[in-house]
Formats: structure tokens, C-alpha cells, sequence
């Protein structure tokens, strides 16, 4: 079975894929014209606004992610802004950092909408998976991606850039809501 993943995001693609790897699945990337406006106000809608833009262009299977970063001390930013909050992934994790400065509260967590659409355009299935955390004082690791550096793992002592990929991929907020995914399309 093929799927389209809506996403121009590589390192999603990578996380997705070796999730998946052990299913009859091939998730491949949508065509180059592929560039929906995420104006939506939650991590659902742009999830599924993504997947639709996805879903026009190539009327088959499509899944999106749509996924990001959400703080407590900051009322819940970067969250959907969280590929936006600043010109590079450094200078987003240096402006978290900068902003909890100080602050006490520093529990947080990952979040991963996925919306899955069939052929015909209809929301199959979709899944929120989230992760459990706190950001640190000064980042660690190199693995993964984005905010993965200043994510500590609820009872753990690593960071997400600390973890492996499997076992990252086991506990993260995007493998929750890919696993929820392929238990519905074994179903199918
Ligand atoms: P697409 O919209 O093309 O899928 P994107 O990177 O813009 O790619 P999002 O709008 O969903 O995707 O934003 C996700 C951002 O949230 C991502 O760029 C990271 O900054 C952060 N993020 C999401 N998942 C993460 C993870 O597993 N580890 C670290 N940061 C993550």
C-alpha cells in the first residue's frame, strides 16, 4: 500500500519510515507543488489542511503530521509556530532558552496531529499523540531534530537528542500517533 505523507519535512519522512518499517507500507512524498498555507489554529486543523492540500494533488492515501513544541511557563508557544519561532532550529532553541530564563516551571510537552484521508478525500482516521517533558537549562545531544536538544524525557535523564533513534521513534509524541495509524489500517 502506498501513502502520501504531506509534509516537505525530511527528518519527519526518516522518523516516519523507520516507524513503519516492519508494515506493507510505502509512504512517499507529494508532488513539488505540494505547499498548503497552514493558517489553522490548532495542531488538528493544520493537519488536516495539510492533508487535503496533499489529498488534491494526488487523490490517493495521504497522512499528515502536523506537530510542534508546546511550553507551560509560555502558555502552550512556540506550539503551532514551532517551525516559525525563529530563522533556524539554533536560534529556536536559543530563543526558548532565553525565554525561561529563570523560570522555575519548565514542564512541556511534544505534540503530533495526524490526520489520515482515504482515496476519496474523507478523514479515515486521526490521532493526537503527545510527549511527556521538561526543557533544560542548556541543550544536549545531537540526534533527531529540532527541539529534541532541550526536550528532558519524563523520567528519564536524556534528552531527545540523547536517545537512539528506536528509541526515540518508541516513545515519541509522532510514533504514538503513527502506531494509533497502522493498528486502524490494519483493519483495513
Ligand atoms: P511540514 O509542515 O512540511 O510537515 P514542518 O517542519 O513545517 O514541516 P510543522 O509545521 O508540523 O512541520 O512543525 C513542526 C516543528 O515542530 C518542527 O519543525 C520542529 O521545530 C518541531 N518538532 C516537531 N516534531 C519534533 C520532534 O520530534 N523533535 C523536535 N522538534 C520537533
Amino acid at each position: 500500500m502506498e501513502i502520501v505523507l504531506a509534509t516537505s519535512n525530511e527528518h519527519k519522512v526518516k522518523e516516519i519510515n523507520a516507524i513503519a518499517q516492519n508494515y506493507n507500507i510505502k509512504f512517499i512524498l507529494p508532488p513539488s507543488d505540494f505547499d498548503p498555507l497552514e493558517n489553522g489554529t490548532t495542531f488538528e486543523e493544520n493537519s488536516y489542511i495539510k492533508a487535503k492540500a496533499a489529498w488534491e494533488i494526488t487523490h490517493k492515501w495521504v497522512l499528515a503530521d502536523d506537530s510542534g513544541l508546546c511550553i507551560d511557563a509560555l502558555n502552550g508557544a512556540p506550539g503551532i509556530y514551532s517551525a516559525r519561532y525563529a530563522e533556524t532550529p539554533q536560534k529556536r532553541i536559543d530563543r526558548v532558552l532565553d525565554e525561561l530564563q529563570g523560570e522555575e516551571t519548565r514542564t512541556a510537552r511534544f505534540k503530533c496531529a495526524m490526520t489520515l484521508l482515504s482515496p476519496n478525500g474523507d478523514v479515515a482516521f486521526s490521532h493526537t499523540g503527545i510527549c511527556e517533558g521538561s526543557i533544560v537549562e542548556a541543550q544536549r545531544g545531537t540526534n533527531g531534530f529540532g527541539y529534541d536538544p532541550i526536550f528532558l524525557l519524563q523520567n528519564s535523564t536524556k534528552t531527545m537528542a540523547e536517545l537512539s533513534e528506536d528509541e526515540k521513534n518508541n516513545l515519541s509524541h509522532r510514533g504514538k500517533a503513527l502506531k494509533k495509524v497502522l493498528e486502524y489500517l490494519a483493519t483495513k
